[in-house]
């Protein structure tokens, strides 16, 4: 079982006005194609693009390896992707309960936290596990400072 969370990135370009939008999918190990994201290409320039963090559980086969596939979803003409890559921290890595920085953990982080309420705001994911929830709200709770 692999665990920790990933990034993945993504480096594209393409000639012409029109744009290209490419949907990144990620082979689930329990089957099937998780969608990840979709990048708009529309520059001459490169433009790099970052998905994540994303939860590895499901993705990571025992051997470590992730498959991704990159699929045309709108637009049409050539695109060029120059890199594609994964990123993963092995180990889930969560943040300060002190997500505002003041040095102590109150009302203030909590207020934040709820804020961030099942979304995947990496500030507020105290646990790494990739949404901010109850086990997030514990980690705080059990650093309040007074
Ligand atoms: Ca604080
Ligand atoms: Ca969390």
């Amino acid at each position: 079982m692999a665990d920790g969370q990933l990034w993945i990135g993504m480096e594209a370009f393409k000639g012409g006005t029109s744009p290209v939008t490419v949907g990144i999918f990620a082979e689930e190990q329990a089957g099937g194609w998780r969608k990840l994201g979709e990048h708009e290409i529309a520059d001459a320039l490169p433009g790099a693009r970052w998905i994540g963090p994303l939860s590895a559980a499901g993705l990571v086969d025992r051997l470590g390896y992730v498959a991704l596939r990159v699929v045309a979803l709108r637009g049409a003409g050539a695109v060029n992707i120059d890199l594609l890559q994964v990123a993963r921290a092995p180990q889930a890595q969560g943040s300060s309960p002190d997500i505002d920085g003041n040095g102590v953990v109150n009302g203030a982080d909590l207020g934040v936290l709820l804020g961030d309420w099942a979304s995947s705001e990496a500030r507020s994911d105290l646990d790494g596990d990739g949404t901010v929830g109850g086990a997030d709200l514990g980690v705080l709770l059990g650093a309040w400072s007074a």
